[in-house]
Formats: structure tokens, C-alpha cells, sequence
């Protein structure tokens, strides 16, 4: 009987209709069933969602941290370690005494200095201060710096001793002296390995003031005339 029905409804209806008899209890259970699975991908959603935003959330807190490490990177490349450096030092012109120095040079503690009258390439100065017995000045301390301040043409650039000889970043002093050993004088912005000249920027001067105060150092291009200062171990 039942066979028989079951038969008679499948040849009558069209297809998709769905005469199976569902039980009364089943058929309270079957909304509730859906909505339980409906919630349940709410639910599922909902966590993938917050996952995915608290992913975005600390992509963000990354980037931030290392926009303020680059950020203070720059800081400290041009104000350097020393507290010093950024400060503006002002000076009155001192007379310099040749005290037991050859003539033409100038004495600073266990130092002569020669400042030049004119103006050569970086690699010309080297080699005219070698021809002295000296190099071209290595600033080992912040009082050399200032007393050599205190004494040159405010206007002129100076070529010291600082040159990156091997890679970009890697300075060195002429005379060997551990450039790590010695405070950093960096201008503002500096050193910048100015792209625009062909030749970028590698060796060190102090950079032109318009008042007198302590000389800060800027990278420049080595093949350009600039004074220069002189220094032999007296
Ligand atoms: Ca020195
Ligand atoms: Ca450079
Ligand atoms: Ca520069």
C-alpha cells in the first residue's frame, strides 16, 4: 500500500516538488536546524573578520614602528650621538698663536694646523698636508673643533680629514684614527651623498657659516676646490 503510493506521487508530480513525508516533529526541527547553521556562519564570520582585523591592526603598528625607527634613524645621522652637535655654538674670533710651530701654522695643544689660502680638491689637499709630514685634520675631540672654529674664515668650506673611501656609510679619518673613537659633528640633514653631482658626496668639510660659531660637518663632493686645514702631531 504504501509502495504503491509512494510510486503513484513520484509519476505525478513534476520534478523538484517534495511530497516525502516529513514527521511532525521533524518538521519543527528543520527551521530551527537552518537557523542554528545560519548563526553558526554569522558566528564563523564574524571570527574570521576579527581576525583578519586585528592582522590589518598589527600590519599597522609594524609599519608605524618602523616609520619611527626610520624616523629617528635620520634623527640621530644628523644629530648624531653627541648631544653637542645640533647646538648652536656661538664664538668670538680668536687670535691663533704660531707658539713652537713652523711658520705659517697655527698651535692647539699637542697640535699644528695649517689653514690654507686656497682652494683645492679634496685629494690635492691630502696630498699637499702630507707633503708637510702632516694629513688633513682629524677632529679627535670637541674642543679642537671649536678652537678651529674659533679661528677660520666663517664663509670658507674646509676640507678635513674624513673620507668613505670602501662603501657608502663607512667613513674613515686619513690617519688611521678609529672613526668610531670620535664624536660625530654632522650638520643638520647631513651627510646627504647629494645625488645630483655625478660623482655623489665622500669626503668631509666643515660646512660655511654666516656667523661664528662652531663648524658642523657636511659631505661633499671630493673633486670640487674647497680651503682647506692642515694638522701635524707637534
Ligand atoms: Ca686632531
Ligand atoms: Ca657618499
Ligand atoms: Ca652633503
Amino acid at each position: 500500500m504504501e509502495y504503491h503510493q509512494f510510486g503513484s506521487s513520484d509519476n505525478s508530480s513534476p520534478p523538484g516538488e517534495n511530497k516525502i513525508t516529513i514527521p511532525p516533529g521533524m518538521k519543527r526541527i528543520v527551521p530551527f536546524v537552518l537557523y542554528s547553521i545560519l548563526l553558526l556562519l554569522v558566528f564563523i564570520l564574524l571570527i574570521v573578520t576579527g581576525i583578519k582585523f586585528s592582522q590589518l591592526n598589527k600590519e599597522i603598528t609594524d609599519v608605524k614602528v618602523q616609520l619611527e625607527k626610520i624616523s629617528d634613524g635620520r634623527k640621530t645621522s644628523s644629530a648624531s650621538s653627541d648631544p653637542n652637535t645640533a647646538e648652536e655654538v656661538y664664538f668670538k674670533k680668536l687670535i691663533p698663536v704660531r707658539g713652537t710651530c713652523r711658520e705659517g701654522w697655527v698651535s692647539f695643544q699637542r697640535s699644528c694646523y695649517l689653514l690654507s689660502k686656497t682652494a683645492v680638491t679634496w685629494g690635492k689637499a691630502e696630498e699637499q698636508c702630507q707633503t708637510h709630514r702632516g694629513h688633513l685634520v682629524v677632529l679627535n675631540n670637541v674642543e679642537e673643533l671649536d678652537y678651529l672654529s674659533k679661528i677660520v674664515e666663517v664663509q670658507h668650506s674646509y676640507w678635513i680629514g674624513l673620507v668613505e673611501r670602501a662603501a657608502e656609510g663607512h667613513w674613515s679619518w686619513v690617519d688611521g684614527t678609529d672613526f668610531n673613537s670620535t664624536p660625530l659633528f654632522w650638520d643638520k640633514g647631513q651627510p646627504d651623498d647629494w645625488d645630483l653631482s655625478e660623482n655623489g658626496e665622500d669626503c668631509g668639510q666643515l660646512h660655511p657659516t654666516a656667523k661664528r660659531k662652531r663648524k658642523l660637518w657636511n659631505d661633499a663632493d671630493c673633486n670640487l676646490p674647497y680651503h682647506y686645514i692642515c694638522e701635524t702631531r707637534g
